[in-house]
């Protein structure tokens, strides 16, 4: 659909990533008390693929090309919320791999937080990172965001951390253990409400977000939304997917694992196939709303190229 745009994604992601990298570098700059510090840079700055930053920057850029934003200007605008939802998606996972959570050892190819730091201390880093996150938004954010679209985005990224979002997704995700053989009608419905949560929220936050500090209208924040969700689920499905289908080399995580605990996942309730065929329903569905936001192709290509990727990730 977007072919025929010269787009170079892996230079894209890379200028995108560097440049959240070296934010979060200075935004973590502090060293009192040390322990705290280097607990939270280790699974802040520790590699991951910046996802979720990066949508929000795409979405900032796209939205701004409607606003009379320069790109380069929507980059400034939104890099505070880029960071702020890298340290919600930093502290979320080192509260997963606690050993009264998932009890995990290995995180993107090294030894969890807590392995490293003590359980008190990744507990206490995952604490500071929450909170630090809403400061960043708030403090970070130039003078030039409308207030009034900040204080929105600052609104929605507590609710999307919140029982309403990522906890009450854990909490149903974890409830959800040993639970593989229930129903399928009562599956499907708990298997969405735990992806919309667990993982959807972020990122359908990071999509809507970055739009929303550009100035989008209406009808753009209703279409990314929406893209936004299919961008969670079809990420969650994948993850579901390269649980089965990848190794601890190339996922830098114990795979297998869900299926260990009897976790209810996409390929749990309908098998491999039956997950293959919704992502690419997905990805339909995503091209189709992105044809119709009324973007450029140039400023389109991004967003397009981010749900593909995360669709057809290794890792
Ligand atoms: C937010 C207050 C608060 C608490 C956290 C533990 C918890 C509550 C929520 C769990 C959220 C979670 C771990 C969801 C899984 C999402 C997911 C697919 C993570 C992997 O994301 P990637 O692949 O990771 O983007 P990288 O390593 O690339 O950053």
């Amino acid at each position: 659909m977007f072919t025929g745009v010269a787009f170079d994604f892996q230079q894209y992601l890379g200028q995108k990533r560097s440049r959240i990298q070296a934010e979060l570098e200075r935004l973590l700059a502090d060293n009192d008390p040390e322990i705290l510090w280097e607990s939270m840079r280790y699974s802040v700055l520790g590699g991951g693929k910046r996802i979720r930053g990066v949508l929000c920057l795409a979405a900032a850029e796209a939205a701004a090309s409607k606003s009379g934003i320069s790109a380069d200007e929507a980059v400034l605008l939104a890099l505070p919320c880029a960071s702020a939802i890298e340290m919600i998606h930093a502290m979320s996972l080192i509260h997963d791999d606690l050993p009264c959570m998932d009890n995990d050892d290995l995180r993107r190819g090294r030894p969890t937080n807590h392995k490293v730091f003590g359980e008190a201390t990744a507990l206490l880093a995952g604490d500071a990172l929450l909170v630090m996150a809403s400061e960043v938004l708030m403090s970070r954010t130039p003078e030039q965001v409308e207030k009034s679209y900040l204080i929105d985005v600052a609104l929605e990224l507590v609710r999307t951390s919140g029982a309403r979002g990522l906890v009450g997704g854990q909490v149903a995700d974890m409830a959800s253990t040993g639970l593989m053989d229930m129903p399928p009608s009562v599956a499907a419905e708990k298997l969405s409400m735990i992806h919309e949560r667990k993982t959807g929220a972020l990122i359908r936050f990071s999509v809507w977000s970055g739009a929303r500090l550009c100035g989008a209208d209406q009808d753009l924040l209703k279409a990314f939304k929406r893209y936004g969700e299919i961008l969670g689920l079809s990420f969650q499905i994948a993850d579901d997917l390269l649980d089965v289908t990848g190794s601890v080399e190339s996922l830098g995580k114990t795979p297998g694992k869900d299926q260990a605990a009897g976790k209810l996942t996409w390929v749990s309730a309908y098998g491999v196939e039956g997950a293959r065929a919704k992502l690419s329903d997905l990805e339909q569905e995503g091209k189709s709303i992105l044809h119709h936001a009324g973007l450029s192709s140039e400023t389109a290509a991004p967003l397009a190229a981010l749900l593909e990727y995360s669709i057809h990730r290794q890792n």
